[in-house]
């Protein structure tokens, strides 16, 4: 099968680990709304924990950077009197000195990904949605501010009020993501935040139009158990935003560019309403706590 997975942050990158035990060659599409400029360098969280995953090096306990990485510079900013809010590992860190030189040598995003992952070792393609700006920035009870400020600076707490993805409107899709959606036999919808890592990838005209005529089956894991999610802020800010935490809201979000999705057990009496939305449902549990969990997870998602 030519796979191509839409993939966000820790719940994608879990997956992300399954997949590539099952099926070594696919294309990742990653969200680029988190990506944040800081201290002159150009942070893509969601690219770079695809990358340190399929590299083998993601730090998994965090489910962010480098294993066994050292914050030495960190610490130094810190004295220095910098904000140190946003923790930078040190192997992390050159990650993003490289991608700042080649950026400002006029690189763009989906050529230095490509670079990186190469020097990683990484076998499968890495492809930012987009190479031009887009950021996704929350009104907040605090005011507007940028996803990393509110979910790492602010730990998530401040309410939110709105969501935009800044740079949507004149956001090209690359060429790359888009040969890969259409030369696509399977297309997967990661686990992921739906608001902040799958919305932002389909905030992209061309990525949305290439997914709705996408010839291959384009299969969804909800990232929802019950009224939580297995990570992050997703069931929070789909709250405050006015969309009940669940499944049901997740397929309604997809809708259009989903064929099926894998929805937890827990969720067995959405499946009428998540079929009613014209998305076929299939029940599966959808924690990943091991390797094997991830892997039958990506199994089940290239057979259904
Ligand atoms: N998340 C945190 O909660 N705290 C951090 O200090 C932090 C640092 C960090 C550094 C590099 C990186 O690529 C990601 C980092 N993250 C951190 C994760 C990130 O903020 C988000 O979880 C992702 O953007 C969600 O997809």
């Amino acid at each position: 099968l030519r796979i191509v997975a839409l993939a966000g942050g820790t719940g994608s990158a879990k997956l992300l680990r399954g997949l590539s035990n099952v099926d070594e060659r696919f294309a990742v599409i990653a969200n680029v709304g988190d990506n944040y400029w800081l201290q002159s360098l150009y942070v893509c969280p969601d690219v770079d924990i695809a990358m340190y995953t399929l590299a083998g090096v993601a730090d998994r306990s965090k489910g962010w950077g480098v294993e066994r990485d050292t914050f030495n510079v960190l610490k130094q900013l810190g004295k220095m009197g910098e904000e140190t809010w946003f923790h930078l590992g040190d192997k992390d860190l050159a990650t993003q000195m490289y991608r700042a030189g080649r950026l400002k040598r006029g690189a763009t995003l989906t050529e230095i990904t490509a670079e990186l992952s190469r020097k990683l070792g990484v076998r499968q393609s890495i492809l930012p949605c987009t190479d031009d700006p887009l950021e996704t920035y929350l009104l907040t009870e605090k005011g507007w501010m940028h996803l990393q400020e509110f979910w790492v600076r602010e730990g998530g707490v401040p309410r939110v009020k709105k969501i935009e993805y800044r740079g949507c409107e004149t956001a090209r899709a690359t060429k790359q993501a888009i040969e890969a959606i259409k030369g696509a036999e399977r297309v997967l919808i990661c686990p992921a935040n739906p608001l902040t890592s799958v919305m932002p990838i389909l905030s992209v005209r061309e990525v949305r139009d290439a997914l709705e005529k996408a010839r291959g089956r384009r299969v969804a894991i909800s990232p929802m158990t019950g009224k939580d999610s297995f990570s992050g802020p997703a069931a929070k800010l789909m709250g405050s935003l006015g969309r009940e935490p669940s499944s049901l809201s997740v397929a309604r979000l997809y809708k259009g560019v989903i064929d099926c999705m894998i929805v937890d057990e827990v969720d067995r009496e959405q499946r009428g309403d998540i079929e009613k939305e014209g998305v076929s449902c299939v029940l599966s549990r959808t924690f990943m706590k091991t390797k094997s969990d991830a892997q039958r997870l990506a199994e089940l998602a290239l057979e259904v």
